[in-house]
């Protein structure tokens, strides 16, 4: 993996050989792979620390349990190779401090907004205070929708020195240079990149689309 891209690829594929296929032709030229329940469910959690053989691999669980059950599922992804978790903030405080203990070095990501519309329903509505909880108990980032530019600006400008890592780029409408541009640090992409006919083509398009936004901000 590399440090010059700024696309994580949501491996949220079935079939595990499929996976491991993909991840092999394109791990050379993305910065993460996030894997999520699909996967994981039918892969079981030696997947983590297979993937982890190309490089970073974010788990994105959601975790939204009590603290024991949060600090139980954290430590599973811990010992398996996991490079970064994601976990919702809405549990509370106690909830998330549990997750940011159980990682140690491991990086913790926080759901303050989704970018499905029913996200306009209840989490939109008290985004700012799970951002403001999160950054209180140390978190390393958020994730803040790649297709929602009004709310990714709000929460870059009030989380000044967070990892911002947004999906709904793609199919769900948001574009890789947009979601740079209002503050994303790391644009999410799963079904326009795995459904691709060119997979490994897709990945440098939204690198190179990422690229030109970023030299022309420097
Ligand atoms: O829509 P895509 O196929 O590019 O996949 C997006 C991924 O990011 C997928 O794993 C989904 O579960 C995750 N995600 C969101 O799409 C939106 C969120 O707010 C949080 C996570």
């Amino acid at each position: 993996m590399t440090d010059n891209s700024r696309l994580i690829v949501a491996l949220d594929l079935k079939v595990p050989d499929k996976a491991m296929e993909l991840a092999r032709e394109i791990h050379r030229e993305i910065f993460a792979i996030k894997i999520n329940w699909p996967l994981l469910m039918v892969a079981g959690v030696g997947i983590i620390r297979e993937l982890s053989s190309y490089g970073r691999v974010i788990c994105d669980l959601k975790i939204a349990d009590i603290p024991n059950t949060n600090s139980l599922i954290t430590s599973n992804v811990k010992e398996n190779g996991g490079w970064g978790i994601i976990t919702h903030a809405f549990t509370g405080s106690d909830s998330l401090a549990a997750v940011i203990e159980a990682a140690g070095e491991m990086k913790v990501f926080a759901v303050v907004s989704m970018s499905h519309p029913g996200s306009d329903q209840f989490i939109n509505s008290v985004s700012m205070d799970l951002l403001e909880m999160a950054m209180k108990e140390k978190i390393s980032g958020v994730i803040a929708p790649g297709n929602d530019l009004v709310m990714l600006r709000r929460i870059r400008n009030a989380g000044k020195g967070l990892m911002i890592l947004s999906p709904g780029i793609g199919v769900q409408g948001g574009n890789p240079a947009d979601a740079i541009r209002n503050g994303s640090d790391y644009v999410i992409a799963g079904r326009s990149i795995y459904n691709s006919e060119d997979p490994l083509g897709e990945v440098r398009r939204i690198n190179s689309a990422v690229s030109s936004v970023i030299h022309r901000s420097s």
